[in-house]
This record gives C-alpha cells, structure tokens and sequence, in this order.
C-alpha cells in the first residue's frame, strides 16, 4: 500500500521510477540506482571479495589469451576500442598494455554514465600510459553509440566487460544487443563477457558474501533514496536476500522487510507501507549457457565468431560480429 499527500510533479527518471517501483505490486527497484559514488566504493570492495569469482575468472581469461584477443582487435587501418562501462578499468589495462606494445594504432574510447569514474580512469590511465590515446565519453551507452556510429570512423570494437549483461532480463538484453549491432558495420566486432551457469552453491555465495558487502551494496538503494528523497528508510529492518534458480540461470537480490512499517518519502511526497515479509526485488545477475548465448545473438542479429574460456572458470568471453 502507498499514497501520495496530494500530487506532485515527478521531476527526475530517478524519482520516477522509484516512485513507480514503491507503488508497484510486487514492490521492485532498479539496479542501475545502487551505482552512486558509495555504491561505486561498494561495487569496488565486491570485486575483491573471495566469494565474488567473476572478475577474477575474467582476469585471468584476458591474461591467458592477451596476444589472441590483441591480434583479433588489430586493423591495418587503425582502430577504436570502445568500452561500455569502463568502471576502473583493471582488466581492460590487459588489452590496452599489449596493444600500446606491439604499437598498434588505436584510441581507448571509455563510455560511462559516471563523469567521476572517467575523469579517475582518465587519469589513472595517463600516468600509466603516457602514449595511450583516451578519448573518454561521458553518457548513456545508446546515445553514445549512436554518436560514434555516425562519425563513420575507422573500425569499431565494443567491449562490455563484467558480465554487466546480466543485469538485464532477456528482452532488455536483446535491445542492449540490438542497438549494438545497429552500431555496427560489417568490419567491427564486439567482446562481451557473460557469467556461466555453475555450482548454484558458489553463484548464491557470490551474492550473499561472508562480510556483507553485498548486502550493503543492495541496501545502498534505501540509503540513496533517504539521501536524494529526503526518505526515512531504516535500512537494518530490511534483509538482503539472494536466490538463485538454476534452471532460468536468474540469480535475484531482494530486500525484504523485518517488520510492518511506513516509509515516508518528503520530497516526492510519498508514503510507502511495507507488511512484515514484504519484498523489494532489486536486481537480476543472470549466468548463461552457450545456447542462450547464442540465442541472443540471433535475437539481435549477431553471430559468435569465438568464444574465450578457461577451464572450470565458469565464465566466457564471446566475439560477436554482424
Ligand atoms: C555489475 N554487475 C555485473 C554485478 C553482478 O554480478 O551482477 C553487480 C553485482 N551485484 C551484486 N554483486 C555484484
């Protein structure tokens, strides 16, 4: 149950779709929200946690095929490597090290929604790689991409490292795909990394750690909608809350209330009741097979030209062309 007081003109997507989300039954929230500058730190401390294996795995595949996936991206002519959601850029530092190596002629175009991020990246990135050609995109990946499509420039390759795919349920991740591939001329290529289904064991502990960081990174949600909406969430009642289905490869976070209570939220004006045992679903992270890999791709046009993976790593990195 909620009410709104009397009716106020939602401004932001974020007031939005929070709004929408809270008055929805069953209630959810986007994941996408979690990722302010603390929820930044917290994605940080998570991928470092023993529990949270997929961007080590990544890692390691980029470490163990660095001179293949180089001599995959290369072009007589030169080329830009885009990156959707370059985050700190650990693992792509791989890449751009063996390339800046061999002096391949390239520009590293980081794309994020985070100005914060890029501006870091950039300069993290500057110090390290003085002869690296950077060219940072602050914006929304499709609107980005469409830019750089126009400029009908040399060959493209899309990364999208981290299987950030997962965060999308299959009809999103179809778009996400297809306006990649409208991106897209016959010479460029995309790297996506995708999360394998495993052991549901290890993939429910990836997301219910031992320390609570991820439970702190899901409750962030609370903590930012009290901080930009001037709400009263106790986020220590809601529990985080993780189950995996190992037929769908859906792994789900919730947040679930401890007890009945209302939560006031003052600057959209919105009263939000919770019954003990209510849920906020609040993120999906689904793991993949080849089939459903390859089922996407169909979906939005695509074909898989290699697969990347390690032994019992459980993770994959796909090359995809038009
Ligand atoms: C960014 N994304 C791919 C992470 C994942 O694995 O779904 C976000 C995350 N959520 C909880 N832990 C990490």
């Amino acid at each position: 149950m909620s009410t709104q007081e009397s009716p106020i003109e939602l401004v932001t997507a974020f007031e939005k779709d929070v709004y929408e989300g809270l008055t929805t039954f069953p209630k959810f929230l986007y994941s996408k929200y979690i990722y302010d500058k603390t929820g930044d730190e917290l994605f940080q401390k998570i991928m470092e946690l023993p529990e949270y294996y997929l961007t080590r795995a990544e890692f390691s595949i980029l470490k163990n095929n660095t001179a293949e996936i180089a001599d995959i991206f290369e072009h007589p002519l030169g080329f830009d490597l885009i990156e959707l959601g370059a985050g700190d850029g650990k693992k792509t530092r791989i890449i751009l090290r063996e390339l800046l190596e061999r002096s391949a002629a390239f520009s590293y175009i980081p794309i994020d929604i985070s100005q914060n991020s890029l501006d870091e990246l950039v300069k993290n990135l500057k110090n390290e790689f003085s002869d690296l050609k950077v060219l940072p995109q602050q914006g929304m990946y499709f609107e980005v991409l469409e830019k750089l499509s126009s400029y009908n420039r040399r060959k493209k390759v899309i990364m999208v490292l981290g299987s950030n795919i997962g965060n999308l349920l299959h009809p999103k991740a179809i778009s996400f795909l297809k306006n990649i591939e409208q991106s897209m001329s016959a010479s460029d290529m995309l790297f996506m990394g995708f999360d394998q289904k495993k052991d549901p064991q290890t993939i429910l502990n990836a997301y219910n750690d031992s320390q609570g960081v991820t439970a702190d990174f899901n409750k962030n949600l609370l903590y930012r909608i009290n901080r930009e909406l001037d709400g009263n969430f106790q986020p220590e009642k809601f529990t985080h809350w993780e189950s995996y289905d190992p037929e769908t490869g859906t792994a789900k976070s919730f947040l679930v209330a401890t007890e009945a209570m209302k939560v006031v939220l003052k600057k959209i004006r919105l009263t939000v009741e919770f019954e003990q045992w209510e849920t906020i679903h609040t993120e999906i992270s689904q793991k993949y097979d080849d089939n459903t890999v390859a089922w996407l791709a169909e979906q939005a046009a695509l074909r898989i030209e290699k697969i990347f993976a390690l032994d019992n790593k459980g993770y994959k990195n796909y090359v995809f062309k038009k």
